[in-house]
């Protein structure tokens, strides 16, 4: 196994030596700086890696080379845009990197209601409460439509959670929820984000799953051709928000992707925290059946507690059967004779640096600590399956 982190480039308050003396050989990036849409030119990529190579590490994957919106809407210059991914997806192979992640996930990336969950030792976690959301998608964001999409239980739930809020609590919910995407510190306004869902009002799972077979139709073979790793990040949550459409969420999703496009190119970043956060997903399943196109490992763990709850657990202690996981992975990996890429994806925020500037989920000591467990769990797994 390969081990990364992500770095968000030099606006990261995580510097590269630190990431190097946590363990990792390997970085993930992304050129946040460029629009979305725009080419990745092989100077700026080249740019980057020299950053990275002279921090004694390799750029080993790109976290995201993001989809334009009208890609996934199929609408206004999205043939453009495609014609772009294929040209930086040229300009990477170019330039010796292979693994590519996305998502197809519209308008925004990943979504928790609170992004400082108190654990009992005092360091924080990022969570998912849905009764917490329906309050802010009738309440807060108002958006039309809202009111019909969630049952009466739900809709009591969330007036007595709201009502058991304070002003700033409001505020605090409302940013988490429409936190910017990845790399991004801006979050999108009210006015912004409903204009932006009423975009997607006539686009359903069926079209918006039509779309990325369009996408993945044109990109995949050139993918294929180059020699390149397209990895899908699943959807974060697994289920529908805000009414958007979904397609991403299941085991049955992954397999209407892979069968459209079949070319091993077409695969799968495999993000345990994502897919584990639905009970229905078998984590195991999903790798005997998909193995062959997982590209990318996002090992991390999540603590379901009840139908509403799910928030963000250590990295090898939650509902995931993380060492199993790992075993099959292990597996996977000596009898093709590969090492897939992995990093540790989010971690808990320590007090030591807590106030400081981070990308949620994105400290370093919460990531050193999900890094180093998971080595050390590979390499246990790995000396007792080498001496059985
Ligand atoms: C990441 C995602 O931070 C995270 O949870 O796993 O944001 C991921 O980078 C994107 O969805 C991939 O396109
Ligand atoms: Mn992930």
């Amino acid at each position: 196994m390969q081990h990364n982190m992500r770095w968000f480039g030099p606006q990261d308050a995580v510097n590269l030596i630190d990431i190097k003396q946590a363990g990792a050989t390997g970085i993930v990036t992304a050129l946040h700086q460029i629009p979305v849409g725009e080419i990745w030119t092989v100077e700026a990529i080249q740019e980057r890696q020299n950053l990275i190579k002279a921090a004694g590490m390799e750029w080993t994957v790109v976290e995201s080379l993001p989809v334009h919106e009208e890609i996934k809407r199929a609408c206004g210059d999205f043939k453009k845009y495609i014609e772009n991914y294929k040209i930086s997806l040229r300009n990477l192979a170019q330039c010796g990197i292979e693994v590519i992640t996305y998502n197809f996930m519209p308008i925004l990336d990943w979504v928790r209601t609170d992004h400082d969950y108190s654990n009992a030792d005092g360091s924080k976690a990022l969570l998912y409460n849905h009764i917490a959301f329906v309050y802010f998608d009738i309440h807060l964001l108002k958006r039309p439509n809202a009111e019909n999409e969630y049952t009466n239980e739900q809709k009591e739930q969330a007036l007595a959670f709201g009502a058991s809020l304070s002003t700033e609590e409001k505020e605090l919910l409302f940013k988490n929820v429409l936190l910017g995407l990845p790399g991004s510190k801006i979050n999108f306004t009210a006015e912004q984000i409903l204009s932006l869902l009423d975009n997607y009002k006539d686009i359903d799972d069926t079209k918006l799953r039509e779309n990325l077979i369009y996408f993945l139709s044109e990109v995949a073979p050139v993918a294929e051709e180059l020699g390149l790793k397209l990895a899908i990040h699943p959807d974060d949550p697994p289920f529908s928000v805000m009414g958007l459409p979904r397609i991403v969420c299941t085991e049955a999703d992954i397999k209407k992707i892979f069968e459209a496009v079949p070319l091993n190119a077409n695969g799968l970043c495999y993000c345990t925290g994502s897919l584990g956060a639905d009970p229905n997903n078998d984590l195991l399943k999903i790798i005997d059946d998909f193995g062959d196109r997982i590209h990318f490992l996002h090992l991390r763990n999540v603590i379901r507690e009840d139908e509403n709850i799910f928030r963000e657990s250590e990295h090898l202690n939650g509902d995931n059967p993380m060492e199993a996981v790992m075993e099959k992975l292990i597996v996977l990996m000596n009898n093709k004779k590969v090492s897939l890429p992995m990093r540790p994806d989010h971690g808990f925020l320590h007090s030591v640096e807590d106030g400081k500037d981070k990308y949620p989920g994105y400290s370093l000591i919460g990531r050193l600590k999900g890094l180093a467990e998971l080595r050390g769990l590979e390499m246990g797994i790995q000396y007792t399956l080498s001496h059985n």
